[in-house]
């Protein structure tokens, strides 16, 4: 019953999108359980996405991530983790199940809306990332 982290990207801010996926995560009765919005720095979205340090999409998305406000989450719930990267849509748009987040908005594998965590693991270190604990609303309230 671990918390996930999701992202609205700043294509999905700038397009105000943001409604209609908190919608799409209380629908599936998933729980937030934080939120903020931010801007990220340079230095930030590098750390964030170090995992993919040397790919050849690297500095393209630290550019995007970095080119305007984004919507931080804590998404809780039953199989977080799995759910919330079912609602959101394989990474490519494209190849996204159809009533997916990514399909239905996504316009490229860059601009794709959204992030969620993708294991336990990271789960926990990409929600130390944005919150703190005391940021973050207990289970069971
Ligand atoms: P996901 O976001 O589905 O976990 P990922 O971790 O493989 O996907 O990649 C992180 C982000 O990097 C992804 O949401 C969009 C971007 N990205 C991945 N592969 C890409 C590619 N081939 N071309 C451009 N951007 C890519
Ligand atoms: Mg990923």
């Amino acid at each position: 019953m671990a918390n996930t982290l999701g992202i609205v990207k700043p294509d999905g801010v700038r397009r105000k999108l943001v409604g209609k996926i908190i919608s799409r995560i209380e629908k599936a009765d998933l729980v937030l359980r934080g939120m903020k919005v931010l801007k990220l720095s340079k230095d930030q979205a590098q750390k964030f996405y170090s995992v993919h340090e040397g790919k050849p999409f690297y500095n393209s998305l630290v550019e995007f991530m970095t080119s305007g406000p984004i919507v931080v989450m804590v998404i809780g719930g039953h199989d977080s983790i799995r759910r919330w990267r079912d609602l959101m849509g394989a990474t490519d748009p494209a190849k996204a199940k159809y009533n997916t987040i990514r399909r239905e908005y996504g316009t490229s594998v860059e601009k794709n809306v959204v992030h969620g965590s993708d294991s336990e693991a990271t789960a926990k270190a990409e929600v130390s990332f944005f919150f703190s604990d005391d940021e973050i609303l207990p289970k069971g309230i």
